[in-house]
C-alpha cells in the first residue's frame, strides 16, 4: 500500500515512531494509502528545519521569492490533471470540479501572491509641529504553522502557504489528515520549483497530536487555522498564554436571501450550486434558504425539481453533480442532522437517503435533502451540518428576512437576490457576515478580504491582509531638530 511520508528539510521521510493512519478513498470507502501518524517529535524537527532555514529565507529579495512561487504556480498548472484526479480520489469531489476549480485556485494562490508581495508597501508619516518622521516596516514573523481542513485540501492549504512564504516565513504545515494527497505531493513540486530546503515543511497526522503540537509549539509564532468553530476555540484557549499571532477561518450556516423582484432563473440556477457545490461541503455554501413569501410556493416546487434532477453517482463521471462525502463518520453525522429535523417537526421534502452507486457500492454517498422548517431556531437550521443539506423557510418583510439571516452564532457569508438597490444597501451593511453576495454567489476577487465574524473566526485572510496577518508591523520614529 501507498505510504504517503512527511516533507521535512526538503527531503521525504517517514514518520520517527513509526506509526501510521489508514487513508481512505471515500467513492469506494476503501483503505488505499496510509499517512504517517506523526508525533511531536515529527513536528520538532519541521520546526527545526524552519528555523534553520528562517534566516537565508527572509533575507532574499522580493524578487526571488516572487519568482519561485510563481515557478509552484506553474508546475502545479502543468501537473492539472493529475493533481485533480488525485484530489477526487482523496476527497471524494466530483473530478470536474476538482478540475475546474481546486487545482487552478490552488496556482493562482501561489501567482496571486508572488505578484502581491511585490506591491506590498507600508505606511510613513510626518509629526509636523514634532520634527519627526515615522516610517513602519513590515517585517517576516520567524516560523508560522499553517494548518488545513479537508473540504477544499490543496485550495485552502496553499491559500495559506503561499501569503506566510511570499512575506518571508518559514512554514510548517499541517493538512486535514481526511485528505493528505496532494500536499504530499506539493513538497515535490517545491522542491522542483526550486524552494530551499526547509523553507516549507508538510508534517501529516491528527488534529489532537500532530496539530496540536504546532500549536502548542513555543517557538512558532503565528498560526493560520481554517476548520470547525469547535476546534478554532481550542486553537484560541491553546494558544492565548503565548500571545501568538491568530487567523481563525471557522465554520459557517450561511443565509440565501431570495426575493420576489430578483432574477429568478440565474436566481435558481446558482442556489442550486451553493447548496450543493463539493456536497455542501464548503464554508461557504448557502445553507440556509430564506424566500419572499409571494414566490415561496414557487420556489419550493422549482427547486426540489431542480434538485430531485441532480446527479449522485462518481466523482470520475463525468455527468455526476454530487459526489461522494468526505469519510464515513462525517455521511453518518450528516445523515444524523436529518433524523433530528424530523423530530424536530421539519419535513423534507426530498432527499435524505444514502445512495448505492454501481461500483461503488461502499461509498459514502448522499442524496441532496431540502427540509422545510416552521422555526428557524430548530438545530437544522442553526448548526452547521456541511454535507448536501438545506432549509427552506418562507418571510414577509425585509426586516423579518434580515433577522431570519442574523439569528445565528456563525456570520461568514450572506447572499442577497433582489434587483432593489435600495434594499441590497441596506440589508448589505445591516447583515452580520464578513462577505455579502448580491445576485451571485463564491465570486471571489483574491485582492478582498475573506473571513468571518461571530463564530466564523477571527482575522481575514486574502490579498493585503494575509500579508499584514504574516508580517509584524515596526515603527520607527526618528526625531531632528
Ligand atoms: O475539522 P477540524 P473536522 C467543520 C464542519 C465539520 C467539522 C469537523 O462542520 O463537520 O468542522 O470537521 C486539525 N490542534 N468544518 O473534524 O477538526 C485537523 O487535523 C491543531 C468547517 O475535519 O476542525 C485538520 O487539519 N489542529 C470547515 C484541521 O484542524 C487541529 C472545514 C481541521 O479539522 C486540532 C472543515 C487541534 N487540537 C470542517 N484538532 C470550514 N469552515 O471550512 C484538529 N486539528
Amino acid at each position: 500500500m501507498q505510504k504517503i511520508l512527511n516533507y521535512i528539510n526538503g527531503a521525504f521521510q517517514e514518520p520517527t515512531k513509526g506509526e501510521w493512519i489508514d487513508n481512505y478513498n471515500p467513492s469506494k470507502g476503501e483503505v488505499y494509502s496510509l499517512i504517517p501518524n506523526s508525533s511531536s517529535e515529527d513536528v520538532e524537527q519541521a520546526y527545526q528545519a524552519a528555523k534553520a532555514a528562517y534566516p537565508s529565507w527572509s533575507n532574499t529579495t522580493i524578487e526571488y521569492r516572487s519568482e519561485i512561487l510563481s515557478k509552484i504556480a506553474a508546475i502545479i498548472k502543468d501537473n492539472l490533471s493529475d493533481l485533480a484526479y488525485t484530489e477526487s480520489l482523496d476527497n471524494g469531489k466530483p473530478l470536474s470540479l476538482a478540475t475546474k476549480i481546486d487545482i487552478p485556485r490552488a496556482s493562482s494562490n501561489f501567482q496571486f501572491f508572488a505578484n502581491a508581495i511585490t506591491q506590498f508597501s507600508s505606511e510613513s508619516h510626518e509629526s509636523v509641529g514634532l520634527n519627526a518622521f515615522n516610517f513602519t516596516l513590515r517585517q517576516s514573523i520567524g516560523v508560522v504553522g499553517c494548518i488545513s481542513p479537508w473540504n477544499l485540501p490543496l485550495y485552502l492549504f496553499t491559500w495559506k502557504i503561499a501569503p506566510a512564504l511570499a512575506a518571508g516565513n518559514t512554514v510548517v504545515a499541517k493538512p486535514s489528515e481526511v485528505t493528505p494527497m496532494t500536499a504530499y505531493l506539493l513538497g515535490e513540486i517545491c522542491t522542483k520549483a526550486g524552494l530551499p530546503k526547509g523553507v516549507l515543511n508538510i508534517v501529516h497526522g491528527l488534529g489532537h497530536t500532530t496539530g496540536q503540537a504546532i500549536v502548542e509549539h513555543p517557538n512558532i509564532k503565528a498560526i493560520s487555522f481554517t476548520g470547525g468553530t469547535a476546534t478554532g476555540a481550542h486553537i484560541a484557549r491553546t494558544a492565548a498564554p503565548m500571545f501568538k499571532k491568530l487567523s481563525l477561518e471557522l465554520g459557517g450556516k450561511n443565509p440565501n436571501l431570495i426575493f420576489a423582484d430578483c432574477e429568478y432563473d440565474k436566481m435558481m440556477a446558482v442556489t442550486l450550486k451553493s447548496s450543493f457545490a463539493n456536497q455542501g461541503q464548503i464554508c461557504l455554501c448557502g445553507s440556509r434558504i430564506f424566500v419572499e413569501k409571494s414566490i415561496y410556493k414557487q420556489f419550493k416546487t422549482d427547486f426540489v425539481k431542480h434538485v430531485t434532477a441532480l446527479k449522485v453517482g462518481s466523482p470520475f463521471e463525468g455527468d455526476t453533480n454530487v459526489g461522494a462525502l468526505v469519510s464515513k463518520p462525517h455521511m453518518e453525522k450528516v445523515q444524523s442532522y436529518i433524523k433530528i429535523a424530523e423530530d424536530e417537526g421539519g419535513t423534507v421534502l426530498c432527499g435524505g437517503n444514502q445512495v448505492q452507486v454501481d461500483g461503488h457500492e461502499n461509498g459514502y454517498y448522499l442524496e441532496p435533502t431540502v427540509i422545510e422548517v416552521a422555526d428557524d431556531k430548530c438545530r437544522v437550521n442553526q448548526e452547521e451540518i456541511f454535507g448536501p443539506v438545506v432549509t427552506i423557510m418562507p418571510f414577509e418583510t425585509e426586516e423579518e428576512a434580515l433577522a431570519l439571516a442574523n439569528g445565528v452564532r456563525y456570520g461568514l457569508s450572506s447572499t442577497i437576490w433582489t434587483n432593489n438597490l435600495n434594499r441590497t444597501m441596506k440589508l448589505a451593511k445591516q447583515l452580520e457576515a464578513g462577505i455579502v453576495w448580491v445576485n451571485t454567489w463564491l465570486l471571489r476577487d483574491l485582492r478582498t478580504p475573506f473571513g468571518g465574524m461571530k463564530d466564523s473566526g477571527v482575522g481575514r485572510e486574502g490579498g493585503l491582509e494575509a500579508l499584514r496577518f504574516f508580517t509584524e508591523a515596526k515603527n520607527i520614529c526618528i526625531k531632528f531638530d
